[in-house]
Protein backbone atom coordinates (compact mmCIF):
# COMPACT_ATOMS: atom_id res chain seq x y z
CA UNK A 1 0.00 0.00 0.00
CA UNK A 2 2.64 2.33 0.66
CA UNK A 3 3.44 2.64 -3.46
CA UNK A 4 0.20 4.16 -3.32
CA UNK A 5 -0.74 6.00 -0.66
CA UNK A 6 -1.39 9.49 -0.63
CA UNK A 7 1.38 12.44 -0.38
CA UNK A 8 1.49 13.69 3.15
CA UNK A 9 2.17 17.37 3.33
CA UNK A 10 3.42 17.30 6.67
CA UNK A 11 6.50 14.60 5.68
CA UNK A 12 9.91 16.01 7.08
CA UNK A 13 11.30 16.90 3.78
CA UNK A 14 8.23 18.90 2.54
CA UNK A 15 8.61 20.95 6.29
CA UNK A 16 12.59 20.81 5.32
CA UNK A 17 11.64 22.45 1.89
CA UNK A 18 8.69 25.25 3.76
CA UNK A 19 11.74 26.21 6.18
CA UNK A 20 9.56 24.72 8.98
CA UNK A 21 12.17 22.33 9.69
CA UNK A 22 16.01 22.97 9.92
CA UNK A 23 18.84 21.25 7.52
CA UNK A 24 22.59 21.45 6.27
CA UNK A 25 22.10 22.54 2.81
CA UNK A 26 24.61 21.61 0.00
CA UNK A 27 22.56 23.40 -2.88
CA UNK A 28 19.06 25.00 -3.90
CA UNK A 29 17.32 26.35 -6.76
CA UNK A 30 13.31 26.30 -8.29
CA UNK A 31 13.82 22.34 -8.85
CA UNK A 32 15.60 20.47 -6.43
CA UNK A 33 17.28 21.03 -2.74
CA UNK A 34 20.20 19.11 -1.38
CA UNK A 35 20.96 18.34 2.24
CA UNK A 36 22.59 16.07 4.70
CA UNK A 37 21.05 12.81 5.69
CA UNK A 38 21.02 13.05 9.28
CA UNK A 39 21.22 9.25 9.78
CA UNK A 40 24.14 9.15 7.54
CA UNK A 41 25.21 5.41 6.04
CA UNK A 42 28.94 7.29 5.67
CA UNK A 43 30.27 10.33 5.66
CA UNK A 44 29.17 13.34 3.06
CA UNK A 45 25.79 11.01 2.67
CA UNK A 46 23.60 13.34 0.89
CA UNK A 47 19.74 13.63 -0.04
CA UNK A 48 18.20 15.65 -3.15
CA UNK A 49 14.59 15.81 -3.34
CA UNK A 50 12.54 17.91 -5.77
CA UNK A 51 10.84 20.48 -4.54
CA UNK A 52 7.72 20.98 -6.39
CA UNK A 53 5.19 18.54 -6.65
CA UNK A 54 4.11 16.19 -4.76
CA UNK A 55 5.93 12.61 -5.87
CA UNK A 56 6.48 10.32 -2.97
CA UNK A 57 8.86 8.20 -4.92
CA UNK A 58 10.60 8.02 -8.44
CA UNK A 59 7.73 5.80 -10.00
CA UNK A 60 5.59 8.82 -9.07
CA UNK A 61 7.51 11.39 -10.24
CA UNK A 62 5.67 13.00 -13.89
CA UNK A 63 7.70 12.38 -17.03
CA UNK A 64 8.19 15.75 -17.43
CA UNK A 65 10.05 16.78 -14.70
CA UNK A 66 12.54 13.79 -14.47
CA UNK A 67 15.17 15.00 -16.63
CA UNK A 68 15.43 18.52 -14.19
CA UNK A 69 15.49 16.70 -10.98
CA UNK A 70 18.09 14.02 -12.54
CA UNK A 71 20.41 17.05 -13.55
CA UNK A 72 20.25 18.08 -10.21
CA UNK A 73 20.81 14.57 -8.73
CA UNK A 74 23.92 14.16 -10.52
CA UNK A 75 25.22 17.87 -10.19
CA UNK A 76 25.28 16.95 -6.35
CA UNK A 77 26.93 13.63 -7.02
CA UNK A 78 29.56 15.24 -9.11
CA UNK A 79 29.99 17.91 -6.21
CA UNK A 80 30.30 15.15 -3.41
CA UNK A 81 32.86 12.76 -5.67
CA UNK A 82 34.88 16.74 -6.12
CA UNK A 83 34.87 17.82 -3.04
CA UNK A 84 35.42 14.32 -0.80
CA UNK A 85 37.50 12.41 -3.01
CA UNK A 86 35.79 8.44 -2.28
CA UNK A 87 36.69 6.15 -4.24
CA UNK A 88 33.10 5.00 -4.91
CA UNK A 89 29.75 6.84 -4.85
CA UNK A 90 26.39 4.91 -4.61
CA UNK A 91 23.56 6.63 -5.92
CA UNK A 92 20.41 4.91 -5.35
CA UNK A 93 16.50 5.78 -4.12
CA UNK A 94 13.75 3.45 -2.46
CA UNK A 95 10.13 3.27 -4.08
CA UNK A 96 8.08 2.03 -1.35
CA UNK A 97 8.33 1.39 2.37
CA UNK A 98 8.82 -2.96 1.64
CA UNK A 99 11.50 -1.80 -0.85
CA UNK A 100 13.11 0.51 2.26
CA UNK A 101 11.36 3.92 1.65
CA UNK A 102 11.07 5.67 5.34
CA UNK A 103 10.51 9.40 4.06
CA UNK A 104 7.51 9.39 1.55
CA UNK A 105 8.71 12.49 -0.22
CA UNK A 106 11.25 11.43 -3.30
CA UNK A 107 14.66 11.80 -2.74
CA UNK A 108 17.84 10.33 -3.85
CA UNK A 109 20.89 8.79 -1.39
CA UNK A 110 24.52 10.37 -2.72
CA UNK A 111 26.77 7.84 -0.62
CA UNK A 112 30.29 8.31 -1.01
CA UNK A 113 32.39 5.23 -0.29
CA UNK A 114 35.76 4.68 0.49
CA UNK A 115 37.97 1.27 0.10
CA UNK A 116 38.18 -0.40 3.34
CA UNK A 117 35.93 1.84 5.07
CA UNK A 118 32.47 0.21 6.15
CA UNK A 119 29.50 1.47 5.40
CA UNK A 120 26.78 1.79 7.86
CA UNK A 121 22.94 0.56 8.20
CA UNK A 122 20.62 2.38 5.93
CA UNK A 123 18.32 5.17 8.24
CA UNK A 124 19.09 3.77 11.73
CA UNK A 125 22.68 4.37 12.51
CA UNK A 126 23.61 7.32 15.00
CA UNK A 127 22.04 10.78 14.36
CA UNK A 128 24.42 13.69 13.61
CA UNK A 129 23.89 17.21 14.53
CA UNK A 130 24.14 20.25 12.35
CA UNK A 131 28.05 20.67 13.58
CA UNK A 132 29.25 17.56 12.46
CA UNK A 133 27.94 17.82 9.08
CA UNK A 134 28.30 20.99 8.59
CA UNK A 135 32.44 20.98 7.65
CA UNK A 136 31.90 17.97 5.29
CA UNK A 137 28.46 20.11 3.52
CA UNK A 138 30.71 23.44 3.02
CA UNK A 139 33.62 20.84 0.89
CA UNK A 140 30.60 19.67 -1.36
CA UNK A 141 29.38 23.05 -1.73
CA UNK A 142 32.91 24.38 -2.34
CA UNK A 143 32.83 21.82 -5.31
CA UNK A 144 29.75 22.83 -7.07
P1 LIG B 1 14.61 6.46 2.84
O1 LIG B 1 14.65 5.31 3.78
O2 LIG B 1 15.17 6.14 1.47
O3 LIG B 1 13.23 7.06 2.80
O4 LIG B 1 15.62 7.53 3.43
C1 LIG B 1 15.28 8.56 4.26
C2 LIG B 1 16.58 9.14 4.74
O5 LIG B 1 16.31 10.36 5.36
C3 LIG B 1 17.31 8.28 5.73
O6 LIG B 1 18.62 8.01 5.25
C4 LIG B 1 17.37 9.11 7.00
C5 LIG B 1 17.09 10.50 6.52
N1 LIG B 1 16.34 11.35 7.41
C6 LIG B 1 15.25 11.00 8.15
N2 LIG B 1 14.78 12.07 8.82
C7 LIG B 1 15.59 13.11 8.48
C8 LIG B 1 15.61 14.49 8.84
O7 LIG B 1 14.79 14.98 9.62
N3 LIG B 1 16.58 15.26 8.29
C9 LIG B 1 17.52 14.75 7.43
N4 LIG B 1 18.43 15.60 6.95
N5 LIG B 1 17.53 13.46 7.07
C10 LIG B 1 16.57 12.65 7.59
Amino acid sequence: MTLHAPYDTNNIFAKIIRGEMPSVKVYEDDVALAFMDVFPMGEGHTLVIPKRGDARHFIDLPESEVGDYMVRVQKVARAVEKGLKPDGVRIFQFNGAPAGQSVFHLHFHVLPVWEGRAVGPHASGGMKGAAELEPVAAKIRAAL
